[in-house]
């Protein structure tokens, strides 16, 4: 796709719910159409983003999040371990970027940050950055203060999840609000950190509420460069242990509306994918998710393996997306080689020009 069609594509801040709700209601056959039309025209359509998760710091977490292992008031069988010392960290990073990973996630099950842990979590990823990977970490909520010496010690991606509407939310986590969410949101965005954020779809929500928080998404004020979709992963001793299925295809429309409704955000395959059969996996490709959670563990429950990935991808023809800044300064080159892009370097460019 030319830069000139391209830049014309507006990107929108002012859905409406009647708008969103009328993708979900469209036939299959048109959603996947125009949720792969726009992927198209702005992403390679067959780079997918490879992210490796770690849990350095596990269970014991104050809130009540109603889905978590993690929680202290839910009553699963995990096994309590305080924050990972840096060079364990460094280990698996290195291993990870060995494996072919472009981001490492770090997880600690917090409400917040303690002031210790939250002072080794600057020398951790100070330290996991000069392997010249992307990093992301999700600590629980965050000061204004934090977020910025998260940024100065390198940090690139914040994740937090808004996980559901605003009217279902207080029927999964009562310990913290919405809109400590949403401040914890504007906190990162502002001391210049990039933004990942989604939520959890099978929790016995309604599909309004699935609209609702895409709908939230979709219209802050700059799309998250990163939307990991979950599909919730029942755990014995939650609340939700025992949530009704959710028909995969809904899950695939609401990848395939996130795809449409924030064009140029990475749009992340994440919790769950265990349980989904290849074939699902590649309609969730081909409805526009572009980036995975990368290794045999998420953060406290299993992910596929990566040679099964490593197998689906040749089946798919799909291949891991470079970091951006290795796309970067691909695209440098090319520019300066006889003139000529090829369609990642133009992307590279695009996603360059957007943040
Ligand atoms: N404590 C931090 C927080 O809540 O922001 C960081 C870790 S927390 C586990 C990160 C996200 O993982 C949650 O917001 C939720 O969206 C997702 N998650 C946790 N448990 C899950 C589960 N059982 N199934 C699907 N997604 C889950
Ligand atoms: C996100 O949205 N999903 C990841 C990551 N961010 C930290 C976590 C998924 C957790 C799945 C359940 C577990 O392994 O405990
Ligand atoms: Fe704690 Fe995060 Fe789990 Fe909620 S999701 S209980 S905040 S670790």
């Amino acid at each position: 796709m030319s830069k000139t069609a391209e830049s014309a594509q507006e990107i929108r801040h002012d859905w409406s719910r009647k708008e969103v709700q009328a993708l979900f209601d469209l036939p299959m056959n048109d959603l996947m159409f125009q949720a792969q039309t726009v992927h198209r025209q702005n992403f390679d359509p067959n780079a997918v983003q490879l992210s490796t998760l770690l849990n350095i710091k596990t269970g014991a977490c104050a809130e009540d999040c109603s889905y978590c292992s993690q929680s202290v008031v839910n009553d699963t069988s995990l096994k309590v371990e305080p924050l990972m010392d840096e060079e364990t960290v460094m280990e698996s990073a290195r291993e990870a970027k060995k494996n072919g990973a472009s981001r490492f996630c770090m997880g600690a099950a917090w409400r917040s940050p303690t002031p210790k842990g939250f002072e080794r979590i600057l020398e951790i990823i100070s330290g996991v950055k000069t392997l010249g990977l992307e990093t992301c970490a999700t600590l629980g909520m965050l000061s204004n203060e934090q977020a910025h010496q998260l940024k100065e010690a390198g940090l690139d991606y914040y994740n937090h999840n808004l996980d559901t509407s605003a009217e279902y939310y207080d029927k999964v986590i009562t310990t913290r609000t919405y809109q400590d969410r949403l401040d914890t949101l504007s906190f990162v965005r502002d001391a210049g950190m990039k933004v990942c954020c989604g939520g959890i779809v099978g929790m016995g929500e309604e599909q309004t509420d699935r609209v609702g928080l895409l709908l939230t998404l979709a219209n802050l004020d700059h799309h998250p460069e990163s939307v990991p979709m979950n599909l919730l992963v029942k755990i014995e001793g939650t609340p939700l242990a025992d949530t009704e299925d959710l028909d995969i295809f809904e899950f695939i429309r609401c990848i395939a509306v996130a795809r449409i409704l924030m064009p140029r955000s990475m749009v992340r395959l994440s919790a769950g994918r265990q349980s989904l059969s290849d074939e699902a996996q590649a309609m969730c490709y081909l409805a526009g998710a572009n980036s995975i959670f990368y290794g045999e563990r998420l953060l406290t429950t299993d992910n596929p393996e990566a040679d099964q990935d490593r197998m689906l991808f040749g089946r798919l023809g799909l291949h891991p997306m470079e970091t951006e800044a290795d796309a970067a300064r691909e695209s440098e080159l090319a520019a300066t080689d006889a003139g000529t892009h090829t369609q990642v370097n133009e992307q590279a460019d695009e996603q360059q020009a957007v943040h």
